[in-house]
């Protein structure tokens, strides 16, 4: 998979995109990641790439022309990469629209700066807006890291043979249990005994209960989607009944 990424600021992308899983991924050549710099393509003396708004107002507005170039100059390359514009007015960015990228062969990500671009770039070049989440940027280039950085681990090998982001209990609507490593005892805090009992399948149940328990108490919203056995629907509910403070009460699991 390919990205070019649209950008005033091209020496952002190279550390975050060039370290561990998406360093390899690239290394591997199962994914490709491309800067263009927009004022490569502004075309008279001084580079211009912005400028006031019409109407008046706060700040400067990206030129529609030398965005207009970028463009076109990467479609010439590939007629049927999608151009994507990562915006706060785009929709929002999850797990489920990062897995239908990632059947993309090439994405071109569109990075604005100050107030925003011209509209009619919107109008005349830009398939789909995309926005990371409800806070604002001083550009778009983080955005499009994350959006990369997620789109990418669904290409088979990026994360690895024995590794596959389907098995992301996100993807089940419920958050991760919590994961413990050694010491088995760090200033009087334990590991819970069951993860030491070598006892797979009261692990398994363990980590499925700890799952809909923090899902239940912090990300209520998820659990509705979430596919619960009507044990653990009943489970759930007795919890709530008896009120402790994660929400939740499972007996005695840790
Ligand atoms: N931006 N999700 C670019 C964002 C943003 C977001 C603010 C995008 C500034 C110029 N992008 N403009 N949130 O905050 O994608």
């Amino acid at each position: 998979m390919r990205f070019d990424i649209l950008t005033l600021f091209p020496n952002m992308f190279s550390s975050p995109l060039g370290e561990s899983i998406l360093g390899k991924a690239v290394e591997k050549g199962l994914i490709q990641i491309q800067t263009v710099n927009i004022r490569d393509f502004a075309l008279d003396k001084h580079r211009v790439v912005d400028d006031a708004p019409y109407g008046g107002g706060q700040g400067m507005v990206m030129k529609v022309e030398p965005i207009a170039r970028a463009i076109e100059s990467v479609k010439s390359q590939n007629r049927s990469a999608r151009t994507i514009h990562l915006t706060p007015q785009g929709k929002p960015f999850h797990q489920d629209l990062a897995r239908r990228l990632s059947t993309q062969s090439h994405l071109i990500l569109l990075c604005g700066r100050y107030e925003g671009v011209d509209e009619r770039v919107r109008e005349l070049f830009i398939d789909e807006e995309i926005s990371i989440g409800d806070y604002v940027l001083t550009g778009g280039e983080l955005a499009a890291m994350v959006l990369i950085d997620a789109v990418s681990r669904f290409i088979p090998g990026v994360l690895g043979s024995d590794r596959s982001a389907e098995e992301d209990s996100f993807l089940n609507s419920l958050l991760e249990y919590p994961q413990y490593t050694r010491p088995v005892d760090f200033r009087g805090s334990r590991v819970p005994e069951v993860l030491l009992s070598g006892n797979h399948s009261a692990i398994s149940l363990w980590r499925r209960r700890e799952a809909i328990r923090r899902t239940s108490s912090r990300r209520p919203d998820l659990l509705a989607k979430a596919n619960l056995t009507e044990e653990e629907k009943g489970l759930l509910e007795e919890g709530l009944k008896g009120k402790s403070i994660d929400g939740c009460r499972w007996g005695k699991v840790d």
